[in-house]
């Protein structure tokens, strides 16, 4: 059986709703990410790279990166439909998909949880605490940034990519409810969108089994 390692807030949860969405018959690994079980020896011999999501496919082997799990879900369940087959739509559904983690996510999130793993270092800002104020702000830019330029989008259709649910939705859900919990407000067409998905039957589950509810 699958098994998804996961830990509770982080971007994990768009995979543990698209196992939901499809159907999968799958396991689950609660990690404890903040106390630093993704950095531990038994979760390093899993995951090298320390991070969830992490999938143990049926055959053992390991797969990570947010974008190319869902990838492999959406095309191992081709009838859920969740991955456009058509060159443009595949090419939509990544490119919001893409950009929420490597921009909003990687960029923007990333400054706000982890200012250490950005400059500057040195130790007058360190001490001041002016660096990581300055690295947060910055995150913040690149994350209300990144909101607004996929909100005219969400006017127009009401998931991710188009009309349709595709893997590009898990992955703007992860970081629309990240918003919330540290005070960002949300353009309106995120905000619609974001309740959408809250709204879904397999949302509920997974965050009924990560104890939010
Ligand atoms: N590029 C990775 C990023 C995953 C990631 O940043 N995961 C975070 C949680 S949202 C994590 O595991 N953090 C633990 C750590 O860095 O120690 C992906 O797309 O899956």
């Amino acid at each position: 059986m699958m098994k998804l390692f996961w830990g509770p807030h982080t971007c994990a949860i768009g995979i543990h709703i698209l196992l939901e969405e499809v159907g999968a018959d799958y396991e689950t690994e609660k990690l404890d990410v903040a106390g630093g079980a993704t950095h531990a020896p038994p979760f390093l011999a899993i995951n090298p790279k320390g991070k969830v999501p992490t999938l143990v496919r049926d055959d053992g082997s390991v797969l990570t990166e947010f974008g190319a799990i869902a990838t492999w879900l959406a095309r191992t369940y081709p009838e859920k439909a969740l991955l456009p087959t058509d060159a443009e739509g595949e090419a939509r559904t990544i490119e919001t998909l893409a950009y929420v983690e490597g921009t909003i996510h990687g960029q923007g999130f990333a400054r706000i949880f982890m200012p250490e793993m950005f400059g500057p270092q040195d130790v007058v800002h360190q001490a001041t605490g002016l660096g990581s104020r300055s690295v947060k702000a910055k995150g913040l830019e690149i994350i209300e940034r990144g909101f607004a330029i996929l909100d005219p989008m969400l006017a127009r259709h009401d998931f991710a990519a188009g009309n349709a649910l595709t893997i590009a939705d898990m992955a703007l859900f992860y970081v629309e409810r990240w918003a919330p919990q540290n005070g960002i407000t949300l353009p309106i067409n995120l905000q619609h969108h974001l309740r959408r998905m809250v709204a879904r039957p397999a949302v509920h589950k997974v965050r009924q089994l990560w104890g939010e509810l």
